[in-house]
């Protein structure tokens, strides 16, 4: 039996196999309020026999949004959308899930396929919040406003309104955004963060944000439902953070009721000259995390074929295998990698409409 298609439990939700469809910014939202393409994008993916299906980097306020056109969970009439959405996914034997995000310094941008740059006032750029007034660089040359303690207390009790709306909107499984320089990221980076009150400096304050964030939003969202962090967990610049850090932060975490870490990596900084581009090349970090960290892990980065996936999860450098380029070029990869890796049925992966007919 593939290990790719044995089911994960965690908490008191199961997935049906372990291929997870990674949150892929659509920059596809009305004022934040997801649309039809929402359903076709993420829908897709599910009846294509996923196991967990995540939603966008959904901002927790108008200011921490990437673009404009982000999702987002800052006001009650945002979460209608999302029940159709997650009510589809459901249908299909997916489980929904939902990313929270605050984009920080790297706010107030054009999409990727209109400059990927800072908005100009003329475009309706926005002022943008990091732990420090340093801007990121490069594209994104905006000077963010340094946070006050209101800011820092605000933008927590957003997290924790935002957890709260995906609740309601039948979310089962929730991720926050703690990774790609985005403002959680910024906070734990000395890289970003010139703090020198309880915020900055040492690891202890610069991880502050980060697990009183985690605590706020885990006092609301339910202990039977998985509570997971998306961190970069190196920045791959000398002075950034590195593995060791992330795993101790997330040793932190997992005593604060971590559920499972979903590893990623970088961004922070513009310079990525030595990011080690290749098939599965964070692999081998994030089964340092998994096993020195002891949690749960959830792994990505570069992964195409199943047979990839299967190794990795054999090798135990992940629990669960996230895809994003791969989803987009096959939103039914997970059928294809059941037939490929010999799973007996694979047609059953497929929800009845397709599978039948499949069947030969
Ligand atoms: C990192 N990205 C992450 C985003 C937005 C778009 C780009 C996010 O976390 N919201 C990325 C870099 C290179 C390739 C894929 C993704």
């Amino acid at each position: 039996m593939a290990r790719l298609f044995e089911p994960f439990r965690l908490k008191d939700v199961t997935l049906r196999n372990r291929v997870v469809v990674s949150p892929m910014c659509q920059y596809s939202s009305v004022n934040g309020h997801a649309t039809d393409w929402h359903i076709v994008h993420l829908g897709s993916m599910a009846r294509g026999g996923a196991g967990l299906v995540i939603a966008e980097a959904t901002a927790v306020s108008p200011e921490g949004r990437i673009s404009p056109r982000d999702a987002g969970l800052w006001e009650d009439g945002q979460i209608e959308p999302l029940r159709r959405i997650v009510a589809f996914v459901k249908e299909q034997g997916a489980v929904p899930g939902i990313q929270l995000a605050h984009a920080g310094r790297k706010a107030s941008a054009n999409r990727p396929w209109e400059g990927d740059d800072h908005l100009t006032p003329q475009e309706g750029a926005w002022e943008t919040l990091a732990p420090s007034a340093k801007a990121f660089g490069d594209k994104l040359p905006q000077v963010p406003r340094e946070m006050t303690k209101a800011d820092i207390a605000r933008v927590k009790g957003n997290f924790v309104a935002a957890a709260r709306r995906a609740l309601e909107a039948g979310y089962e499984w929730l991720e926050l955004h703690y990774a790609h320089g985005y403002l959680a990221h910024s906070f734990y980076s000395p890289l970003s963060n010139a703090r020198t009150d309880e915020y900055g400096g040492s690891f202890e304050n610069r991880i502050r944000f980060l697990v009183e964030t985690f605590e706020a939003v885990r006092d609301v969202w339910p202990e039977r439902l998985p509570l997971t962090v998306r961190l970069s967990i190196t920045d791959w610049v000398d002075g950034g953070i590195t593995v060791d850090a992330s795993i101790e932060l997330t040793r932190r975490l997992k005593a604060s009721g971590l559920d499972l870490l979903d590893a990623s990596h970088g961004f922070v900084v513009p310079d990525v000259s030595k990011i080690p581009w290749g098939p599965g090349f964070l692999l081998p970090y994030a089964g340092r995390v998994r096993k020195e960290a002891g949690v749960p892990v959830a792994g990505g980065w570069f992964i195409n074929e199943p047979e990839q996936a299967e190794a990795a999860l054999k090798e135990g450098q992940a629990d669960l295998i996230v895809l994003g380029h791969a989803m987009l070029d096959d939103p039914h990869w997970a059928y294809h990698a059941a037939k490929k890796l010999g799973v007996e049925q694979p047609t059953g992966v497929l929800p009845p409409p397709y599978g039948h007919w499949l069947k030969r």
